[in-house]
């Protein structure tokens, strides 16, 4: 057995039937705020400073993103030959994840001519990393009015609530036409389908394929696009610009093809964003658990145009990533778990929160007790908690970890963890970003022909996302983005080509007075030069 664990197995099983005979009451709102100012991230001074310019100049975020934001075009210093039309469509979808695949699929049934672009493969995003669930008010005990009142509880009530109403309520077609599509979701014998809980939910009301709920939904997406022949998919192309004609319309994008350094220019009469999350960012150093891809590209692709962002200074840190062993540094331990029975525990036995609080909550509770000396630290250096997941078959029999969390067992297994017996180590990873380009309840912007939808988008989820409501965010915005998108195309002819947006943000940056050094979207993550700054002090 390995070394950290024997030091602390005797502990960790001594006090297993204490700690299950004992009842931690959910905090009371007072006390979330305390915790949550002394110990969540996003509290974190030292980590924010002002936007310097742009529609969201002076509200604070974090240096990782305000950086992306004032960075300047790849354009200026190489710029696109915008005569040669590469590609013409009536709805271009940036973003090859569950968001992009459902706008693709819902712009091709409403009649539009429809053209897949994606930075990797199509199916390489966050959608696939999602594992425990999709929340959905569909059983006779609950409804889309609670459903509204726990995830604005969970977003401390500062969620867009027109979003939050349109996404419950449209919940449940959106999982008939997942179901249709040929999605796994758990049934019971009778073959109804399973439900459990969430943190911070009122009722049991996420659906979930195992512990590979985005994989699965994923699959079945994915299919649907590659199935539909008249969808044209080019992949390793990430947009580096939106194109824009002289009344600000945003009218096409150019695409950098990572093959060969080439440009592809796309005009399309609307463009969905799809373009996901930004945890590769590693903002305040966190690890992640997003997708290689995950860089954020949406946000200052919008800015440059002139879309706003909502709370572009919130994100969100998953309680339980993985930080032992080493290779698994960020991988998500899905929520599942926690819903299912396992206990947080210190180093000295002792369970310190309610396992089903709300995500930032019990995020700020891990790091309250690594700060004050009760956490565990690794070979590495790293700090966390244990979360103590054979206790499930202790209570409920052996067997329920292995039926129940099949992806899990086989993460650890390659690393000879077996997780039916042995605890493993966790500290919170960057997961989420809770903010994202300010939409409408179709998906739109307020820049004319460009929509946002998934994780790109913000406002939905306030400033502290519920497990399992982004999976059906990306179905519903999806759909709604995808439909609206190809309802414009009808309307509008195509328009020209330009990037006459690029003159008024160069004069915004030099009234700010910056300078860039950089230009965005970063595309990859940059570990190549990360060792470099970090030598350089
Ligand atoms: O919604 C999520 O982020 C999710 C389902 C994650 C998880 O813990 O499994």
């Amino acid at each position: 057995m390995d070394s950290l664990l024997e030091k602390y197995l005797g502990v960790i099983e001594a006090t297993r039937d204490k700690r299950g005979a004992q009842a931690i009451p959910l905090l009371r709102d007072a006390d979330v705020s305390k915790l949550l100012a002394a110990h969540h991230p996003d509290y974190r001074k030292e980590a924010y400073r002002p936007i310097a310019f742009g529609p969201n100049a002076g509200e604070q975020t974090v240096h990782e993103l305000a950086a992306l934001l004032e960075a300047d075009s790849p354009l200026v210093a190489k710029p696109a030959n915008l005569s040669r039309v590469d590609y013409e469509v009536d709805v271009l979808v940036l973003g090859g994840g569950g968001a992009g695949a459902t706008a693709a699929l819902k712009a091709r049934e409403a009649g539009a001519s429809v053209l897949v672009a994606t930075k990797l493969r199509l199916g390489d995003s966050n959608t696939v990393m999602a594992e425990g669930g999709i929340q959905v008010a569909i059983k006779e005990d609950d409804s889309p009015v609670q459903h509204f009142v726990d995830a604005m509880h969970g977003g401390h009530y500062e969620n867009d609530p027109r979003l939050l109403k349109v996404m419950v309520e449209d919940g449940p077609f959106a999982i008939n036409w997942l179901d249709s599509l040929g999605v796994l979701f758990d049934r019971d014998d009778d073959g109804n389908l399973k439900v459990k809980k969430g943190g911070g939910t009122s009722r049991a009301r996420l659906l979930a394929c195992k512990d590979y709920t985005g994989l699965d939904m994923m699959r079945v997406l994915k299919d649907s696009v590659l199935n539909e022949d008249s969808i044209r998919i080019i992949e390793f192309a990430p947009a580096i610009e939106l194109l824009t004609d002289a009344e600000g319309t945003v009218t096409g994008a150019v695409l950098q093809n990572l093959d060969v350094d080439q440009r592809i220019v796309v005009r399309a009469k609307s463009v969905v964003m799809a373009t996901g999350g930004i945890g590769r960012l590693h903002i305040q150093n966190f690890p992640t658990s997003n997708h290689f891809g995950a860089t954020g590209d949406a946000l200052p692709l919008c800015y440059r145009v002139g879309a706003r962002l909502a709370f572009p200074g919130t994100f969100q840190y998953h309680p339980t990533g993985a930080i032992y062993p080493e290779q698994m540094a960020g991988l998500l331990v899905t929520e599942a778990i926690r819903s299912g029975g396992a206990h947080l525990v210190n180093k000295n036995g002792e369970r310190f929160v309610n396992e089903m609080e709300a995500r930032d909550v019990v995020c700020a509770a891990i790091i309250r007790e690594c700060a004050e000396g009760r956490g565990v630290t690794t070979p590495f250096g790293r700090q966390g908690v244990w979360l103590d997941i054979p206790v499930i078959d202790v209570v409920n029999g052996t067997g329920v970890v292995k039926r129940r969390y099949p992806g899990m067992l086989r993460k650890y297994e390659r690393h000879g963890i077996n997780i039916s017996t042995q605890p493993v180590l966790i500290y919170p990873t960057l997961h989420y970003q809770n903010g994202g380009v300010a939409i409408g309840t179709d998906g739109q912007t307020a820049i004319a022909g460009l929509y946002v939808a998934g994780e790109a988008s913000g406002g939905l989820h306030g400033t502290n996302r519920l497990m399992g409501n982004s999976l059906l965010d990306i179905i519903v915005f999806g759909s709604r983005a995808g439909l609206a998108a190809a309802r414009r195309a009808k309307e509008v002819a195509f328009g020209e080509l330009g990037t006459k947006h690029l003159e008024a943000f160069h004069k915004q940056m030099a009234k700010a007075g910056v300078k860039p050094t950089r230009t965005s979207p970063l595309m990859l993550p940059d570990y190549v030069r990360r060792p470099e700054a970090e030598a350089a002090g």
